[in-house]
């Protein structure tokens, strides 16, 4: 583990509103850098997410709400970052492709990449003619065989024929090395299902890929050809390290890359395993250490999509069950990597068990208790609890990114407390004036198995955690007026 940690979210397509789906990879990310905030210092942490905002999908949506592509793109991407200021999301930067810094850094890049040349020592883009299927959804060309029904599967429509001349990246000439790089782990891909579909598609054969387009408006102007704009997956990926400075302030630059984590998921795989390697070699540039891909959202096992009405946002849950409680309803119930299936109706009655029956009442029960029954100070600072067993438990599964692990073991400790005070009855204790002591003595553990609580907490729910640390580390420990988190 290096000194630092730099992790990314995809940047997010401004033609979307932000959902479950965006917020569950935004929170994981987030819940990875707090954690390692902690382990490696403030400044040692970066963590990049923002939204996406080129091509022909956003100049559409932007003329259907009648408003200019710009002003479209401001006006979306400021609803991403509503969202995560209301899941708490602590990110250091938040890059837009259409800012300055970005689009200079970009073109650039394309200027480095006509210079470039391939392992083969061939030229690393060439000028060809592309003709074939586009699906404007995935701003991607797709071939038959990836058609069901004769529409894109990943957005049910039909895709256009398009025929034009492009720049093209010679991803074959690459595909050898980062063939073996994949196999050995140098560039890390998880779970390892994905790591073999990846090597899957390779196998299978992939061909060059376009670079720039004629026919599009909304995008970066390629430098040395009038005619074209950028592709916008070429435009889009480059913020991973534009965002940090390159290739303008390499210092800064080679602080932070390569990245520790990218995150995504299944749906941007190919891009990210393959084609964002690629041009980073053509680039000379280091290739990610590693990418963790999660599986997809589905809501009542069906595609979570606008024409079904099923979208679930970020704000109604927030609204509902507060910032913690829907950062701990998004991440508690899946093990990454896999398929999710979200049961809305099942987030109340996991909200009340385990965040207002649970983590709420252990912790108004015991500050209560304490502030009846206790004689002697309290001298918190003396506990040691990073040397707890399960400090070290959960410190593992986060960083083996197995949150919902982590979150269990957290929820075990809880439950356990409260075993513990019903078999020990502590009400009791008090009403014997020679039992004092002994009470005295288990408050002071269930205080200190809760300050553990809080402390694992950190990264999950830091609101709550600071608000239990703040009740159980003051002078005079006192029952909180308000419950943590209110029944519903
Ligand atoms: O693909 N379940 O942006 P995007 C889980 N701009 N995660 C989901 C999800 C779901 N149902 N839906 C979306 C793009 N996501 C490009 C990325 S990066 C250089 C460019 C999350 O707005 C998940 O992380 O379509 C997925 O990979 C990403 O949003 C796609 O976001």
């Amino acid at each position: 583990m290096s000194k630092k940690f730099y992790i990314t979210t995809p940047i997010y397509y401004v033609n979307d509103k932000p959902h479950i789906g965006h917020s569950y990879t935004t929170l994981m990310a987030d819940v990875l850098a707090r954690y390692y905030r902690e382990k490696l210092g403030k400044d040692n942490v970066f963590f990049l997410t923002g939204t996406d905002e080129h091509g022909t999908k956003v100049a559409q949506s932007a003329e259907h709400s009648g408003l200019s592509p710009q002003k479209f793109c401001d006006q979306t991407s400021g609803l991403f970052k509503k969202a995560w200021k209301s899941l708490n999301i602590d990110n250091d930067d938040f890059i837009r492709t259409t800012e300055e810094r970005h689009i200079k850094a970009v073109q650039k890049i394309f200027i480095q990449l006509k210079e470039a040349k391939t392992p083969k020592g061939n030229p690393a883009i060439y000028q060809g003619n592309y003709e074939g299927l586009y699906c404007t959804g995935c701003e991607k060309f797709i071939t038959e065989k990836e058609l069901v029904d004769g529409k894109c599967s990943y957005h049910q429509k039909k895709p256009e024929k398009l025929s034009e001349k492009n720049w093209f990246f010679r991803l074959s000439d690459y595909l050898d090395d980062l063939k073996k790089k994949i196999e050995l782990n140098e560039f890390e891909i998880l779970p390892t299902s994905r790591k073999n579909e990846t090597l899957g598609l390779i196998e299978q054969g992939v061909t060059d890929f376009s670079i720039s387009r004629e026919t599009v408006i909304w995008g970066v102007d390629i430098p040395f050809d009038k005619t074209q704009k950028s592709y916008v997956w070429v435009d889009a990926l480059s913020n991973y390290i534009t965002a940090i400075g390159y290739p303008n302030n390499l210092k800064e630059f080679k602080k932070w890359w390569p990245v520790d984590v990218h995150l995504l998921a299944q749906d941007i795989l190919k891009f990210h395993a393959l084609y964002w390697p690629a041009l980073l070699m053509a680039l000379d540039l280091p290739l990610p250490k590693r990418e963790l891909i999660h599986g997809f959202f589905t809501i009542d096992g069906r595609k979570m999509s606008k024409s079904l009405g099923n979208v679930i946002t970020p704000e109604e849950l927030v609204k509902r069950y507060g910032t913690d409680g829907t950062r701990y309803l998004l991440l508690s119930p899946f093990s990454f990597g896999q398929e999710a299936d979200i049961k809305a109706e099942l987030f109340d009655e996991r909200y009340n068990a385990d965040l207002a029956n649970g983590l709420g009442n252990l912790v108004s029960r015991v500050s209560n208790m304490v502030e009846k029954y206790l004689i002697t100070d309290i001298k918190t600072e003396e506990f040691d609890i990073k040397r707890d067993k399960s400090y070290k438990k959960c410190c593992q599964f986060i960083e083996k990114y197995k949150f919902n692990e982590s979150l269990k073991e957290i929820f075990n400790i809880i439950s356990e407390t409260d075993r513990l005070i019903d078999a020990a009855k502590p009400w009791e204790l008090s009403k014997d004036q020679n039992k004092k002591e002994e009470l005295d003595f288990i408050l002071k553990i269930y205080v200190k198995r809760i300050l553990l609580i809080a402390d694992l907490l950190k990264p999950f729910l830091p609101q709550t955690s600071e608000k239990i640390t703040e009740i159980f580390t003051a002078k005079k420990i006192k029952k909180p007026k308000e419950p943590l988190f209110k029944r519903i």
